[in-house]
């Protein structure tokens, strides 16, 4: 049961929404908090220090991926030795040039863990996309839409909605003679990218709003990338942390969670687990439950609660990997 308004910042939206229709039209305040709280989470930017390491990976990594390599050889005494020096090569998967789509539109906030899903699939298979970062007050630039979350992806003017469905369409389209083969993997794969969609992402607000200081943190990241207008950030910064922090606290009533950090911890250290010794579920490549834990986790990882979990636990070799592999955003600047 896939829901995405269990994540708070959906929640928060509900929660002020209906307090605006009891109070009518004279409760300002509280609309414009509900505008502003459903950029709680997801009004932001990821890090792009995981721009940095791209496409190679270091040549001490331990990876058996796309590797390349060097032979040098050597003769001594008519015995040739030969040896290898290893080089790990961590690249996208390419797309044939026939299978990408031409005009691709990401309607997204920066930091929603449903729209980086989909854009850490975009960029791995580098598939070029333009960005419209939608006001999470007004959402001005998705009025035209029916369907009123992000994200939504027009591809070739084709609407998709929700994360899932994107990613499913768009696979379809792009790797649907790869996956053909693989019904094992296939099984595995849709079991991981319920986990994230059922799991993962509910144990990820409680953590980024779990006391005063990281809720500010989260807005100020929030804020400082989202489509706010200087006003808006003001608020959205101060009303936000304050309302997601008590928010976050019936989130982990909901979930039964009683120590959000363990949560996480347990979370990150359960995909190790389900790893089991490969470089990424999907073996020598990521597969989409690879990008989907990715992807949701990238708007945390250089916050507090993202920078603890790699600290504490052992995810952070397979999220440097998958850092490198995904590479360079095919985001297209405008
Ligand atoms: N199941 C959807 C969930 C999308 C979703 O809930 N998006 C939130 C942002 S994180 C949203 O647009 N909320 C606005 C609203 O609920 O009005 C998906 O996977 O894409």
């Amino acid at each position: 049961m896939r829901r995405a308004s269990t994540l708070a910042s959906c929640v928060l939206s509900r929660t002020l929404a209906t307090a605006h229709g009891r109070a009518g039209s004279g409760a300002a305040s509280i609309s414009v908090q509900h505008r502003l709280l459903q950029a709680a989470l997801y009004g932001s930017s990821t890090s792009n220090a995981d721009a940095q390491r791209r496409w190679f990976s270091p040549l001490f990594s331990s990876s058996s991926a796309q590797r390349a390599s060097v032979g040098a050889a050597g003769a001594l005494i008519g015995v040739v030795a030969a040896t290898s020096l290893s080089q790990e090569v961590y690249a996208k998967e390419s797309v044939p040039p026939e299978a990408v789509p031409k005009d691709v539109v990401l309607y997204q906030y920066e930091a929603c863990p449903f729209c980086n899903k989909v854009k850490a699939f975009l960029d791995y298979y580098d598939i070029p996309y333009k960005v419209v970062e939608v006001n999470p007050l007004s959402k001005k630039e998705i009025k035209w839409s029916d369907y009123k979350k992000v994200p939504i992806l027009m591809v070739d003017g084709e609407q998709l909605n929700d994360s899932s469905a994107i990613i499913d369409k768009l696979g379809q389209k792009i790797l649907s003679k790869k996956k053909a083969d693989s019904t094992l993997e296939e099984d595995e794969e849709t079991k991981w990218r319920k986990w994230v969609d059922n799991h993962l992402v509910h144990v990820l607000s409680p953590n980024i709003y779990r006391n005063t200081s990281e809720a500010l943190e989260s807005f100020d990241y929030i804020t400082s990338n989202g489509n706010f207008s200087f006003t808006e950030k003001i608020t959205v910064k101060y009303a936000g942390a304050a309302a997601m922090y008590f928010v976050s606290k019936n989130l982990k009533k909901k979930y039964n969670i009683t120590d959000e950090r363990a949560a996480l911890y347990e979370a990150a250290e359960t995909w190790v687990d389900a790893l089991n010794g490969r470089e990424f579920l999907g073996g020598a490549k990521p597969n989409l439950a690879d990008l989907a834990v990715f992807g949701v986790l990238r708007p945390i990882r250089y916050l507090r609660s993202g920078k603890d979990m790699v600290e504490h636990t052992r995810i952070g070799e397979w999220y440097t990997r998958m850092e490198n592999v995904v590479g360079d955003s095919a985001r297209i600047k405008a």
